[in-house]
């Protein structure tokens, strides 16, 4: 047997109780006992309640929503209600989070239902072992073009379903060489042990799609979703596929971006596309996501007309109520890209007849690399709350996404993961919160980031009252920190092009002339208001007219939304100028502060942690500085104009 020495997150069910063989009572009343779901329930309760000494019940009340539970303590039995197995299993793992949480669980008195009926983890794992904007070394689902099934996936599924995932995309969107193969002969037999060891846990496995897999697979010429040989094809490809992963949940499909194909390159429309492949999955229950990160990468940048936050919309809002039952659109929470800040995509509830799902990124990309202290909670929680005024009432993002605002079945949220094989799985040790919190947001958006946070921080460490509210503290304000010291006031970018960490302020991705926040020496941010790009109105009333005028829109976005001169007045009386220092000079002090927090933890957390927590700090504080001293010299430069405090800036 090979030695554990991975990290167990916030599974170690050892700070309170010993981990060991059960005395704890499993019993059944209306459920198999020898379901496999259950079983899994089970191994976790004897993992976790094995010195509490109190007996678990699995009721079935089909009164219960579908993967909720009703927990009701008592002294010598706690009963878990349930619908079905998914919603028996949470029940369980919420048991043992109360109870690692310090809670009385003989009191106990829960009913939950899930808030999103999807809740996805997607993985740019490719097939060689690397990870797109991955931060927590090589992939455990893939290595050398194979595919990779050890203790570590059954860890994996563990945790995902602790938190309420139930579907996993394991492979990159960008589907290149190897991973075409996926849906062939070649991965069949691992797959299927793959999702065995997924459905145990009650996760569906998915995988994304190649679309050009017609011409790359089968000698086909071409790929357009309307050709009758392309579609054939795929009905003979997906009867295959389906033959020998009978529990896969469907594809996730990335086209037309980046590169990847698409059916615009046939002329037809993103519908088009993925409504044909909406129906050859049909028949065998399966999905298509679809995603909305579409855009031209190539586009000119000095037309000041053509605006990368427009796509989106563009695309697909004028396809809306076109796409088939079984197809679900996947919008990223921004109309760009995952930015510290963004507005959110007019497209989430911009479309009312159409099934959609959210995507955000716990994957680091532009929040620090998994280096910089980066909780993301906060900002999800922004997102979900924010009314799109798409109707009269349940109107916000969480309710579009969850499918009450307009009745959809599917919908829900996906997060591309933050995992990798190394011994912690997130590189940082606190960038653990973002992976646990997603998973919890996703079961449960009432959840605040702060309640988020501190379960993770009892599950996950042993800590007195007082760090317990420090480390708290630290993730809740990080995210402020991050952004202060990079890109102020909802610009963006200014990273190092290609890799995205440290700054770049003129730093442009695909092509030598343009830059993302248009400063020149009166004044910085793009005009997207109606005299400009036009992207404000996007918006449904009155957040079109909010974001139009410079006067309403809300501060931390102006520079999204327009062109500011430097001497404009803040709502605080500082100038827009100043401002951008001094937010740059707070936030790399903040920083300092939090490194210097982190030094109160010795002794009190692992020693492993406490070393790489604290080398991550210190790169951390590097980056701020550098970050700072570039963004305020190339302001000042900018704008001649000096800092009122009389800072050095160079
Ligand atoms: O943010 C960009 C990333 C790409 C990524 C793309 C996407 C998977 O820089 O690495 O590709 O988004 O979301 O498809």
């Amino acid at each position: 047997m090979e030695v554990k020495n991975w990290s167990d997150l916030w599974l170690s069910y050892s700070n309170k109780i010993g981990a060991g063989e059960s005395s704890c009572t499993v019993m059944y009343d209306g459920f198999e006992p020898e379901n496999r779901i259950l079983k899994s329930a089970e191994k976790e309760l004897f993992k976790g309640l094995s010195e509490v000494g109190t007996a678990v019940k699995f009721r079935r009340n089909e009164a219960v929503a579908k993967e909720g539970y009703n927990i009701n303590g008592g002294k010598d039995i706690t009963v878990i209600e349930a619908s079905d197995e998914n919603g028996a299993l949470y029940g369980a793992f919420h048991l043992l989070r109360s109870l690692e949480c310090g809670e009385d669980i003989t009191e106990l008195n829960v009913s939950k239902a899930p808030s999103n009926p999807l809740r996805m983890m997607n993985h740019w794992d490719n097939m060689d072992g690397s990870i797109e904007r991955g931060y927590s070394g090589r992939s455990f689902f893939f290595e050398k073009d194979d595919i990779i099934i050890n203790e570590r996936t059954v860890d994996y599924a563990r945790f995902m379903a602790s938190i309420g995932i139930n579907g996993v995309v394991i492979n990159n969107v960008n589907v290149k060489w190897a991973a075409t193969d996926l849906i062939t002969i070649r991965f069949f037999d691992k797959l299927y042990e793959l999702s065995e060891i997924f459905a145990d846990y009650g996760i569906k496995l998915y995988l994304s799609l190649n679309f050009a897999s017609p011409i790359e697979l089968g000698g086909l010429d071409n790929c357009d979703p309307l050709d009758d040989q392309v579609i054939a094809w795929w009905k003979d490809k997906v009867k295959e596929v389906y033959d020998r992963l009978p529990n896969l949940g469907g594809f996730l499909v990335k086209a037309d971006s980046e590169g990847r194909p698409g059916p615009f390159t046939y002329g037809r429309t993103q519908a088009d596309g993925a409504n044909m492949l909406g129906d050859v999955i049909a028949p065998y229950g399966g999905i298509i996501i679809w995603r909305c990160f579409v855009y031209n990468c190539t586009q000119d940048w000095r037309d000041t007309k053509t605006d990368r936050a427009r796509a989106g919309y563009d695309y697909f809002k004028d396809l809306d109520g076109q796409y088939h039952d079984n197809v679900i659109l996947q919008i990223k929470n921004g109309p760009m890209d995952f930015q510290i800040r963004e507005p959110i995509s007019p497209l989430i509830g911009g479309l009312t007849k159409t099934n959609q799902m959210l995507e955000v990124q716990i994957a680091q990309e532009y929040t620090g690399h998994q280096i910089d202290l980066c909780y993301l909670i906060p900002m999800f929680k922004e997102i979900l709350g924010f009314k799109t005024y798409c109707q009269s009432e349940n109107d916000t993002v969480a309710d579009v996404v969850s499918g009450r605002a307009f009745g959809n079945k599917l919908a829900g949220m996906a997060a591309v993961i933050n995992t990798g094989n190394d011994l912690n799985w997130t590189g940082n040790d606190l960038a653990a919160a973002n992976l646990y919190g997603f998973g919890r947001l996703a079961y449960d958006t009432e959840l605040t980031a702060e309640e988020i946070a501190r379960e993770w921080v009892r599950l996950t460490f042993d800590l007195d009252k007082e760090l317990e509210d420090k480390l708290v503290n630290m993730l809740l304000t990080s995210r402020e920190t991050y952004e202060k010291y990079t890109s102020p006031l909802g610009i963006g970018w200014m990273v190092t092009p290609n890799t995205h960490y440290g700054p770049s302020v003129d730093g442009y991705e695909y092509s030598r002339w343009g830059t993302y926040h248009r400063a020149d020496h009166f004044g910085i941010g793009v005009d997207r208001t109606d005299k400009g790009t036009g992207y404000a109105q996007q918006y449904y009333q009155p957040n079109a007219d909010m974001y139009n005028d410079p006067k309403t829109c809300p501060e931390n976005l102006l520079l999204f939304f327009h062109h500011i001169p430097y001497d404009w007045k803040l709502k605080s009386g500082q100038t827009l100028i100043q401002y951008i220092y001094d937010s740059h000079f707070e936030g790399y002090e903040e920083a300092k502060e939090l490194q210097k927090s982190w030094k109160a933890f010795e002794g009190k957390v692992p020693q492993n942690v406490y070393n790489c927590v604290s080398h991550r700090f210190e790169l951390q504080v590097a980056n701020a500085h550098e970050w700072c001293d570039q963004v305020n010299s190339y302001f000042y430069r900018k704008s001649a104009v000096a800092d009122e405090k009389g800072r050095e800036i160079f």
